[in-house]
């Protein structure tokens, strides 16, 4: 009864403290409880990585308070929710990122440094959370840390590979890729949901049935998988705002198969269910290119299916009316990796929830918005019809329906122009018959985006042209963008307090418009030797980490000049490679005397190819080779040295980008959708070498002539 009720709330508020304390000595104590009862060490004796984990513990319990309270809010509010599908999230750690957004970064140093610890210390034993491949992976990551401290109510929907991107080894200056199960050591960042699972199926066949005095499409699958969520909060700064990035994980199902349990081969039918998981075991480490395999087909339905699931629970909720789905729920697709999703609302609001075909249509048109983020033609996935037959038979149906609508639409809008109809066909006809993913994005959804202005431009005016002009409305763009958060705060502190200092406010860490301040401190001749001490700092920072990688010494008053990205040919790390032997050729060539007049540099390339490609495997051999013959001149000594750094991840980005003087963005014209790295490098004071490709264009505009040099061959 009601009273028993009251008295157990009563009784329950009463054991709790209303919210976890943060002083350092509530620190403290919670710290040791997770050392003692989490890691199940003892207080006396743990080291640096079980300090670590005791940590994260420790900030956990602070994330899920407000999480758990996020959640309540906006149940209560129910406002449209933003869902950010994406295949990748370039995470990196979370440690020193949550406590800064916690505003609690201080007080936890404090905390530490009375137990004998240091915080920088336990948060270099944090590995990369590593499930995406470059730039486009990245931008997931830094919009997720925007979407929170923005306070929007967003979710991010993802996949939790087993293991992430591959680790780069070198070895004779050549590449090797090594796994990366990251999740050896556990993963204190994660919050596993047991209770919310959904079934996802595959394969099987099509059945008409009688349905009120009419038919309709049955799909009897073949296979069916269990889907896990796995929740990551994402605590926005400054606001109680935290948000979930929700992965799934796939596990076997206990719905179908048990007949093959009845079959008397007990160990086999174990063995057999237990390959559901292969599901969500690995990352596809291709960037920029789409390779057509069944298993990736897999990936992007087993996430979007149980993420649709996920939303249309959370939808019907509180509504019992599709029409106002739109009003509730916004699909941001990012690239076509998620497209499936287009099929997969259709089918579930008219096979399952019973819409008739045009009410269905009419909402997915609302609800559907694409991120485009290549130019690429290797980039655009064109799927074998005969895969998606075989995998997602009732899907496949789907999109030939939507493609014979939207054909009969265009024909009455262009004529019988045979041609343009061919090629703006979701369906392509060619030596294998496949569905183009990015066609079926632009038509069904209400906006596509590109991610920087040129880029824009370039689709409208070549890679869908056709559209374009059929649907200029919508085409749009948001020029990318990264977090100040996490590349200044976090990964150059010194900076940060220098900034802070000069600004006389933290505010540009929620708003970084505000660092335009800086700008009536540009002549300070006190500000310039501040900054350049902290550079030095840093410099020597990444000079340390350079001697212990790879045992070259480098002086930190020699200039540091950059380039770290996936290695591709449009990004031309050849050129910059080539650029390198004329400089050695020129040192050596010189007058004794001359040498005097050349700036010493470091030229560092750190990045990974993707394990097929062989070109780019070749450039990093040919860098490590260049390399090896430079640095052991003594002819040239400091003048000059080539370090390549292995293994580029975004820890390794946090610590690069904070010590360059300059760094190369030098992608053929065209090539780059917009490119993310020069803003970052930018923000920390660092000089840009760039052609003018992708968000480049427009740094070119925001910093101004008087900040650059343009290249005397540049027609103006
Ligand atoms: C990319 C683009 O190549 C890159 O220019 C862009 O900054 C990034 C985010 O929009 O997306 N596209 C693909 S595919 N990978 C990328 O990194």
């Amino acid at each position: 009864g009601g009273g028993e009720t009251s008295v157990r709330v009563e009784r329950m508020f009463g054991l709790m403290d209303r919210f976890l304390k943060s002083d350092p000595s509530s620190l403290q104590k919670d710290i040791l409880d997770h050392v003692e009862y989490t890691v199940a060490r003892s207080r006396f004796s743990f080291d640096d990585f079980e300090a670590y984990q005791a940590l994260a513990h420790s900030v956990r319990d602070r994330l899920i308070e407000r999480w758990h309270d996020t959640q309540i809010h906006f149940k209560k509010k129910d406002p449209k929710r933003i869902y950010f599908l994406s295949l990748e999230f370039l995470m990196g750690r979370s440690l020193s990122n949550s406590v800064i957004n916690l505003g609690i970064r201080d007080q936890y140093a404090d905390a530490l440094k009375e137990l004998g610890f240091e915080f920088e210390v336990l948060a270099e034993q944090e590995g990369d959370a590593a499930l995406g491949n470059g730039g486009l992976a990245r931008l997931s990551a830094c919009q997720m840390d925007s979407l929170a401290t923005m306070d929007y109510p967003a979710w991010g929907y993802g996949l939790r590979y087993q293991y992430g991107l591959f680790r780069q080894v070198i070895l004779d200056g050549y590449q090797h890729e090594q796994p990366d199960y990251w999740l050896n050591f556990g993963n204190p960042w994660e919050i596993e949901r047991v209770h919310v699972t959904y079934p996802v199926k595959f394969y099987g066949t099509v059945e008409d049935e009688n349905f009120n005095g009419g038919k309709r499409k049955v799909w009897l699958p073949g296979e069916m998988v269990e889907a896990v969520a796995y929740d990551n909060p994402i605590p926005g700064h400054g606001t109680r705002n935290t948000i979930t990035l929700r992965l799934w994980a796939a596990k076997p199902s206990d719905q179908i198969d048990m007949e093959s349990f009845n079959t008397g081969d007990y160990i086999n039918a174990v063995v057999n269910r237990q390959r559901a998981e292969t599901i969500s075991s690995v990352l596809y480490p291709d960037d920029r290119s789409y390779q057509g395999k069944e298993l990736r087909l897999k990936q992007q339905y087993f996430f979007v299916s149980a993420s649709l699931q996920d939303i249309i629970r959370r939808f019907k909720d509180s509504h019992s009316n599709f029409d106002d789905f739109p009003e509730k729920v916004a699909l941001q697709l990012n690239d076509t990796h998620p497209s499936l999703a287009i099929a997969e609302v259709m089918r579930v609001l008219v096979d399952e929830e019973h819409l008739d075909w045009n009410r269905a249509w009419g909402i997915v048109c609302k609800i559907f918005s694409f991120t485009t983020h290549t130019v690429l033609p290797e980039g655009l996935e064109k799927v074998p019809v005969d895969l998606l037959e075989s995998l997602l038979p009732r899907h496949l149906q789907i999109i030939y329906d939507i493609n014979f609508d939207y054909i009969e639409e265009l024909k009455k809008k262009i004529g019988l122009d045979y041609d343009r109809l061919s090629r703006m066909s979701i369906v392509e006809d060619g030596a294998v018959k496949s569905i183009r993913m990015a066609n079926l994005a632009i038509v069904c959804s209400h906006t596509v985006n590109g991610v920087s202005r040129v880029h824009s431009e370039l689709l409208k005016t070549r890679v869908f042209k056709d559209f374009y002009e059929l649907w200029p409305h919508k085409f749009d763009y948001k020029t990318n963008g990264v977090t100040q958060r996490r590349w200044i705060v976090v990964s150059n502190p010194s900076l940060s307090a220098l900034i802070s200092k000069w600004l006389g406010t933290e505010a540009w860490i929620r708003d970084v418009d505000l660092l335009a301040g800086l700008q009536e401190q540009a002549a300070n001749v006190d500000l310039h030797e501040e900054w350049r001490m902290v550079r030095k700092v840093n410099k020597m920072r990444l000079a340390e980490y350079i001697e212990a990688m790879s045992g070259i010494k480098v002086s930190v008053n020699a200039m540091f000049d950059v380039q770290i990205k996936r290695i591709h040919e449009y990004k031309r790390q050849l050129l910059n490679i080539l650029g390198i032997i004329h400089r050695y050729d020129c040192i050596k060539n010189m007058e004794k005397s001359d040498r005097t007049k050349v700036v010493p540099r470091v030229c560092i390339i750190g990045g990974k190819a993707a394990p097929g490609y062989e070109i780019a495997k070749k450039i990093i051999k040919l860098c490590n080779a260049v390399a090896e013959k430079i640095n052991n001149d003594p002819d040239v000594g400091d003048l000059l040295k080539l370090v390549f750094i292995p293994d580029y991840n975004v820890s390794v980005a946090e610590l690069v980008i904070p010590g360059a003087d300059l760094s190369q963005h030098i992608s053929t014209a065209g090539h780059e959708a917009s490119g993310t790295g020069n803003m970052k490098f930018l923000m920390n004071g660092c000089l840009l070498l760039a052609t003018e490709d992708g968000s480049t264009v427009e740094i070119i505009e925001e910093i101004g002539e008087d900040n650059m040099e343009f290249e005397r061959s540049r027609l103006k």
